[in-house]
C-alpha cells in the first residue's frame, strides 16, 4: 500500500518549535487545529515507558489558543459551556465541555482565567474561533475574539516537578492541579499551569510570543539532561489508560457531555446562561456513555474508523473509538461508547475489528485511575 504523504503548505501552521520536534526525530505528522504536529519519537511502547518513568517536553502547539477579552468575555464563553464559570478563582484553569444549543459537544478546551474580562481557551480540534466570533457578532457582544501568539509546551512525567524546579525555581512547583502561576525566564513572563494530557502529572507553559518558544524548549532540554528528558507527545496507550478523551475521535457534536462522561462538568440545577442549558437538562439520563473496555487477543491495529460492538444476541451495543496494546496491562485497552443496556462493568461483548471479531469486557474504571 502507498504511504500517505503530507503535502506542506502555508495553510498548515507550524508551531515555533516545529523544527526542534523534527530534529528530535518525530516519526509521523498529523494536523490539529490546522497546525502540523509531530508524533512518536520511538515506538509508541517506548514513548509510553519513558513517559511513565522520566519526563518529556511536548510541543502541543496544535492546541491553539483563542483569547476572549472585553466586558462580555465571561458571558460569551458561558453561553457555550454548562460548566459554571462564576465560581472560578483568579488563578484557575478549567476543563470545560463546550456545547451548541442542542447540547452537542463542540469542543473540550482548557480555559484559563487571566482576569475577569480576559480568558484563554486552549482548544481541541474544532473551529471555536469562528463559532465565538459568530455568536459575538450576532449578539453584538462587547468582546474581542482572536488567536494570540501563544504556544503551549507541556512538561509531563514523574520527574516533571524536578525539571520545572530546576528551570523556574521550587516555588513554581507548589502550583496546585488546574491552577496556574506566572513564571519568568530570560525576562519573559508566562503562565505555568499544572495540567496536561497525561495522568503522570506535569505542567503546561503558555509561551506568549513565538520568539521565546525555541529558547525555552532548549532550556528545558538542557536542564533535564540528568533526568533523561526527551521530546514527546501525547501517548495513545497512556491516555486511554487515563481515560483522557480526544474530541472528534471519542466524542463529537453527536454527543452530549453526559454521553461523553463529562457530567461532573455540567451545572444543570440552575441556568448559568449556557445556550444548551434546556437541552442538557432534558439529556441528563443518557442512553449511551463512554466506557473503558478491554479487547482480547494480540495487539490491535489502529482504530481509523469506529469499530462496531455487538451483544451475544447480535444486537448493536456501541462502538470502539480508541484502542491500543498496553504493555503494562498485557491486554488491549480501549475507549468505547456503550449502550445503556450493556454498560454495566463485567458485561461481555464482541467487537468487529478489521482483523476479525474479538471478545470485549466492559471495565469498571480506567486503568490509570483510582476511581470510576
Ligand atoms: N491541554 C491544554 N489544552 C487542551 C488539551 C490539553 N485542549 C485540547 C485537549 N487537550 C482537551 N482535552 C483534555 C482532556 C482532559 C483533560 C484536559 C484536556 C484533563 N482532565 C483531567 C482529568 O480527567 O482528570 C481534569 C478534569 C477536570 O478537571 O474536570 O486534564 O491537554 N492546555
Amino acid at each position: 500500500m502507498t504511504q500517505i504523504i503530507l503535502n506542506a503548505s502555508n495553510r498548515l501552521r507550524r508551531s515555533p518549535t516545529f523544527e526542534r520536534v523534527r530534529a528530535a526525530g518525530a516519526k509521523a505528522y498529523s494536523v490539529y487545529n490546522k497546525t502540523l504536529i509531530g508524533q512518536w519519537f520511538g515506538t509508541m511502547e517506548e514513548d509510553y515507558a519513558h513517559l511513565k518513568s522520566a519526563v518529556q517536553v511536548w510541543d502541543v502547539g496544535g492546541e491553539r489558543v483563542v483569547e476572549v477579552a472585553g466586558p462580555d468575555a465571561q458571558r460569551l464563553i458561558q453561553m457555550t459551556t454548562p460548566r459554571d464559570l462564576s465560581v472560578l478563582t483568579d488563578d484557575q484553569c478549567a476543563y470545560i465541555p463546550m456545547v451548541d444549543p442542542q447540547g452537542g459537544m463542540l469542543n473540550d478546551p482548557v480555559l484559563t482565567r487571566l482576569a475577569d474580562d480576559r480568558y484563554w481557551l486552549a482548544l481541541a480540534d474544532s473551529d471555536m474561533l469562528l463559532y465565538l466570533k459568530g455568536l459575538a457578532a450576532g449578539l453584538k457582544l462587547d468582546t474581542r475574539v482572536f488567536e494570540p501568539d501563544v504556544w503551549i509546551l507541556a512538561v509531563q512525567g514523574p520527574s516533571a516537578d524536578e525539571l520545572i524546579a530546576k528551570v523556574f525555581g521550587e516555588a513554581a512547583t507548589r502550583t496546585r492541579f488546574f491552577r496556574y502561576t506566572m513564571v519568568e525566564l530570560g525576562g519573559k513572563w508566562m503562565v505555568l499551569a499544572r495540567s496536561g494530557w497525561s495522568v503522570q502529572g506535569g505542567f503546561e507553559l503558555y509561551v506568549d510570543g513565538s520568539d521565546h518558544a525555541g529558547p525555552i524548549w532548549d532550556r528545558l532540554m538542557e536542564a533535564g539532561r540528568g533526568l533523561d528528558v526527551r521530546a514527546g507527545c501525547p501517548n495513545l496507550i497512556e491516555r486511554i489508560e487515563g481515560g483522557l478523551l480526544s474530541y472528534g475521535n471519542d466524542m463529537s457534536v453527536e454527543h452530549t457531555p453526559f454521553e461523553a462522561g463529562l457530567g461532573r462538568s455540567c451545572t444543570i440545577d440552575r441556568d448559568t446562561g449556557c445556550l444548551g442549558h434546556a437541552a442538557l437538562v432534558a439529556a441528563r439520563e443518557p442512553q449511551r456513555q463512554i466506557r473503558p473496555v478491554e479487547i482480547a487477543g494480540a495487539k490491535v491495529p489502529v482504530v481509523a474508523a469506529l469499530w462496531p460492538l455487538t451483544a451475544p444476541d447480535g444486537q448493536p451495543a456501541g462502538t470502539v473509538s480508541s484502542a491500543a496494546w498496553s504493555p503494562e496491562q498485557q491486554t488491549n485497552v480501549a475507549i468505547a461508547m456503550v449502550g445503556r443496556a450493556y454498560w454495566t462493568p463485567g458485561t461481555e461483548l464482541a467487537v468487529q475489528a478489521p482483523d476479525g471479531e474479538r471478545p470485549v469486557l466492559v471495565k469498571d474504571r480506567f486503568w490509570g485511575r483510582k476511581s470510576a
